[in-house]
């Protein structure tokens, strides 16, 4: 059953206007663009990964890996040896860790907070099975999971068109507010954390992203994913060009 949620504001009126754009992520806790990246590089890096999942048996063999057709009987989570084997094959991608360089989302955060920025070593690669819905990342702040400093922030951008029910990023607006990391109990999903109590309430923000949206936001704002509810032999869509 699909999940509430309310647009999120695009703000890519913004982007000649950095001062706008710092006002809105000190406002919202995030700021969303659309075709921010290149889709090309997107689609190369999405190859790079997709044949990694099929060379180890999580996308089905003979298929093209680009329509990430996934082995339902392969389902793993984190925490599980399988899952972490294939994981770091898609972790050792040079392209992957480049891709939290390019200078496009550099020169973007450096408008947004006005100063000098450093690409965290630490990127994450969400990849997940369909309809696998125990298992969705629940709702959390990043911090609990970087730490460092709270002006660090997220960028999550799909390597392809991510419908509502591919289960995209939503965030609750301007939970970051709180100022502080709330209390997190132990969850099923990625991060395996999840918040205590109201902020879960929402409104959440998500919205059907294409290939090159990218969503920054905040260490603190409060966001999960939603399901992946489709069905494992469909095509998932790679997105332009
Ligand atoms: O795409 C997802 O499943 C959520 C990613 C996320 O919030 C995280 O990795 O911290
Ligand atoms: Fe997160």
């Amino acid at each position: 059953m699909a999940e509430e949620w309310q647009e999120l504001r695009v703000s890519n009126d913004a982007l000649d206007d950095p001062p706008e754009l710092r006002a809105r992520m000190d406002t919202e806790g995030y700021v969303f663009l659309k075709s921010l990246f290149n889709p090309d590089d997107m689609l190369s890096l999405r190859r790079a990964m997709t044949e990694k999942l099929q060379q180890h048996g999580w996308l089905q063999a003979g298929t093209d890996p680009m329509d990430g057709i996934a082995v339902i009987e392969a389902q793993c989570t984190e925490g599980d040896i399988g899952y972490t084997d294939v994981y770091h094959e898609v972790y050792k991608l040079q392209a992957f860790h480049e891709s939290g360089h390019w200078p496009v989302i550099m020169d973007t955060m450096e408008k947004i907070i006005d100063a000098p920025v450093l690409s965290h070593p630490m990127k994450i690669a969400r990849i997940w099975f369909p309809q696998y819905t125990d298992h969705t990342t629940p709702a959390h702040q990043d911090f609990v999971h970087f730490q460092g400093t709270f002006d660090t922030y997220t960028c999550w951008a799909p390597v392809g068109d991510c419908p509502e029910e591919l289960g995209g990023l939503a965030v609750v607006s301007g939970t970051h507010k709180v100022g502080k990391v709330v209390d997190h109990h132990f969850s099923l999903g990625a991060g395996s954390l999840v918040v205590d109590e109201k902020v879960q309430e929402g409104p959440w923000r998500s919205t059907n992203y294409e290939i090159g949206d990218a969503l920054l936001f905040h260490s603190l704002t409060v966001h999960k994913a939603l399901p992946n509810v489709t069905a494992p032999s469909i095509p998932t869509p790679a997105g332009r060009p």
